[in-house]
């Protein structure tokens, strides 16, 4: 019998490649959407999947709607990726990104418990839950202390308990895969990353005249979101439900993205690159370096893509399309 998976915001960029990967190992994959006035904006990244996924209209908040995928899916494994992921955005909408990234998690987790104890469950935390924490080695790893900067970070530290305690008290397979930023030509392009590789490649075609941006001393650990999806299969199938980092281990500065694509460019960032004060944060999370030794060495993961071959890929995917 084929495994059944169920993915919450199959849509993202993680759900629209953890689809692709589950259709590859031979699942029956399901997933949910969220009902957007722009019918493009619902399904741009899995329209090509539309034949291959079954997608129902649900959202976070409304139990009844997730139950509903719930009795029609009954899944085998649950990848919870559906969020509010823009961490800027969570400041001027606290309350709904408080309700969907935390409480939108318990209304899964009580569904997992009721409907299918015997499932694997799956949730997307995430590495803003550090905030400004890290050890002396300049690493960020499963021990350090987590102190969020962000509705975002704190919501997600919410899930994060809730899913261990989950685990503790009903003796459920649920897992958290703790991951630090992962980027692709899928990604939004209100992110750094992509808003970086898209302006400077419209910036080269004379499309634009300059790049704005918010703080650039901000270093975050990029990873591909290809490599990351392997990691939530692998994280979700291992034997014993268990947390786990996943990172590159490597850290560059919002300006070293900058360089490193404008340069790629054969473009000074300089030249182009001015900054906003719209686009900084009430409180910023300034460094983030991961240490995955435990994903690397219990789970045998290990990232294909480098920052470089990741924007490549990116500044190859704009350079096409524009
Ligand atoms: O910002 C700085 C910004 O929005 C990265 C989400 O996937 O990863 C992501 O959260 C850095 C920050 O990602 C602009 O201040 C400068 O220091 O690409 P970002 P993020 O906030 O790190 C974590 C792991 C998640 O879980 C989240 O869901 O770049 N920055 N200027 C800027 N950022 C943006 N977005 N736009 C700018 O103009």
């Amino acid at each position: 019998m084929k495994k059944r998976a169920l993915i919450t915001g199959i849509s993202g960029q993680d759900g629209s490649y953890l689809a692709e990967y589950l259709l590859s190992k031979d699942y029956d994959v399901y997933g949910t959407i969220r009902r957007s006035s722009v019918a493009e904006n619902q399904d741009s990244r899995i329209k090509h999947l539309d034949e291959k996924i079954n997608t129902f209209y649900a959202d976070m908040l409304d139990a009844p709607s997730l139950a509903r995928v719930f009795n029609e899916s009954k899944p085998d494994e649950i990848y919870n990726l559906a969020a509010m992921s823009h961490v800027r955005v969570s400041f001027d909408v606290p309350s709904f990104t408080i309700k969907t990234n935390a409480m939108g998690v318990l209304n899964m987790l009580e569904l997992y418990r009721t409907v299918c104890p015997d499932a694997k469950f799956y949730q997307a935390s995430s590495s803003e839950m550090f905030g400004n924490t890290v050890d002396s080695d300049g690493a960020q790893r499963l021990t350090t202390p987590m102190n969020p900067v962000s509705p975002y970070g704190c919501a997600k530290l919410l899930a994060y308990n809730l899913v261990r305690h989950y685990r503790n008290a009903y003796r459920l397979h649920a897992c958290n895969g703790i991951l630090f930023n992962h980027e692709s030509p899928r990604r939004g392009s209100n992110f750094v990353t992509n808003k970086v590789v898209k302006t400077a490649v419209e910036i080269k075609k004379g499309l634009k005249d300059k790049l704005e941006l918010g703080n650039m001393d901000s270093s975050r650990d990029w990873g591909h979101s290809k490599d990351y999806v392997r990691a939530m299969h692998m994280i979700i199938n291992h034997e014993t439900p268990d947390e786990f980092i996943v990172a590159t281990g490597e850290t560059h500065t919002v300006r070293d993205l900058c360089a490193y694509v404008f340069g790629k460019l054969d473009m000074d960032y300089e030249d182009y690159v001015v900054q906003n004060p719209k686009y900084m944060r009430p409180e910023e999370l300034k460094y983030l370096k991961g240490d995955a030794s435990k994903a690397r060495e219990v789970l045998g993961w290990k990232p294909e893509y480098t920052f470089e071959s990741l924007m490549d890929d990116m500044i190859d995917h704009w350079m096409k399309i524009l």
